[in-house]
């Protein structure tokens, strides 16, 4: 299903004369409204292949009907939310949850949604119905090296996917770990995991990044083979310039100060990307900006500043993704709320003064500091954001307009109302 340009701006004409008087109001007092405009254009958001469908707990799965019965349709779905928001051109695919049987033609099909192939992500923490060994006991960590050799080639295949596709890196997550003190010997574990990634890693073409993911608990309840930070910057460390630290936002424990943790990976050249969501207790994969938009603004600060002082480039230089499961909203427009989301802390975040910040932290103005801050995260930005979707051909009203479309309603009527996407 395509979003035809012509109709997103017909419905966009309704809006319009609002639009512009709300975006005079806020860009009237900024003055390199063109510079961050143009930021915000260039930059794009990928979206999981394995969040277009609904997702579930362990409780129950209740499906929203027209899901993604294929990759093609997946791409499709991506294409829908790119027309209208202009900054989801990207996808991430999951493997073996996405082979693509024939490279070109997606990329093809891709390629006429304005998309391209995000990280490749491998999954060693479900056994496949083929699978010779069971991954019940961890994968690369495996104290049986027929396991391991079984994940890592699972890994150089998913590689050999993402050449084919155009991608230019690959996000490894172990489940690895123990649910109960004694069942592992740390340190054998992680030299297992770093023999294991090393072998990835020599796959990898040179011009790929490897993303290593870290997550404190689940599905292991005692240790994660890669549970922090400091564990994934280790590996990362050792197995050299190519590979990096990827934040998942739900990954850490609570209260976790992640704003620090972003900053310090920048200043060591290690933080890779991210996967964005948000939570309140745990992995919750909830809409991002949903529950603690005030700590996605100050994570954005700290890239934005991070980035500037290392001569970075914001939209290319960092994977930017989200990782997100739809349990009770429909995804396409979850995701349109999470890219939103996105969108508005990264604005926010370009119109901190860095200069007059650094005066305030200078002279230990503690207070001018938390001004400067808090100027910044609580300017309406909504307008910038919008602003820069339609320069691009976008809705100016993204939700509104896939509703107004009857976006979903036409989906369920193409694919039916039983469909079931795979991913979690
Ligand atoms: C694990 O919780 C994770 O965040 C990893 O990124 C996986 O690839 C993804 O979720 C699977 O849904
Ligand atoms: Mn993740």
């Amino acid at each position: 299903m395509l979003l035809e340009k012509y109709k997103i701006q017909e419905l966009n004409d309704a809006s319009l004369k609002t639009h512009r008087q709300h975006y005079e109001f806020v860009a009237g007092s900024i003055s390199n409204r063109d510079e961050i405009i143009q930021k915000l254009i260039d930059f794009q958001v990928a979206i999981p292949s394995w969040a277009l469908g609904a997702g579930g707990t362990r409780f129950g799965r209740f499906s929203i009907g027209g899901e993604p019965r294929n990759l093609e349709e997946k791409i499709e779905d991506v294409g829908l939310l790119h027309a209208l928001n202009q900054s989801s051109g990207a996808i991430s695919l999951h493997i073996p949850w996405d082979i693509p049987e024939n490279a070109n033609s997606v990329k093809a099909l891709a390629a006429q949604h304005g998309l391209k192939f995000d990280a490749v992500n491998s999954n060693t923490f479900q056994d496949q119905p083929d699978q010779a060994q069971s991954y019940k006991f961890g994968s690369l960590q495996h104290v049986d090296k027929l396991v391991r050799k079984q994940a890592v080639e699972h890994n150089i295949e998913v590689i050999k996917h993402g050449i084919a596709l155009g991608s230019e890196s690959l996000t490894v997550w172990l489940s690895d770990g123990s649910s109960f003190p004694g069942q592992l010997n740390f340190r054998k574990s992680f030299q297992y995991v770093l023999e294991g990634l090393k072998e990835i890693y020599a796959a990898m073409p040179d011009n790929w990044k490897m993303f290593v993911e870290y997550k404190a608990f689940e599905p292991n309840f005692y240790s994660m083979s890669v549970g922090d930070w400091g564990q994934s910057y280790l590996y990362a460390s050792k197995l050299g310039p190519k590979a990096y630290t990827l934040v998942d936002l739900g990954h850490h424990l609570p209260n976790a100060n992640i704003e620090q943790i972003v900053s310090l990976l920048l200043m060591e050249g290690k933080l890779g990307g991210f996967h964005f969501n948000d939570s309140k207790y745990g992995d919750d994969d909830l809409t991002v900006g949903s529950i603690n938009p005030y700590q996605l603004f100050l994570i954005f600060n700290e890239l934005v500043e991070g980035m500037d002082a290392r001569g970075m480039n914001h939209a290319t230089d960092l994977g930017w993704m989200i990782d997100a499961s739809h349990n009770i909203k429909d995804p396409l427009e979850d995701l349109l709320q999470s890219v939103e989301a996105i969108m508005i802390a990264y604005a926010q975040a370009l119109l901190v003064d860095a200069k007059e910040l650094e005066t305030a932290r200078q002279s230990n103005d503690v207070v001018k500091a938390q001004e400067i801050l808090q100027q910044a995260y609580r300017t309406d930005v909504r307008p910038l954001v919008a602003e820069a979707r339609l320069k691009e051909g976008g809705a100016l009203k993204p939700v509104e307009v896939y509703r107004q479309l009857k976006t979903r309603e036409n989906l369920i009527k193409e694919r039916g109302l039983k469909t079931v996407a795979t991913g979690l």
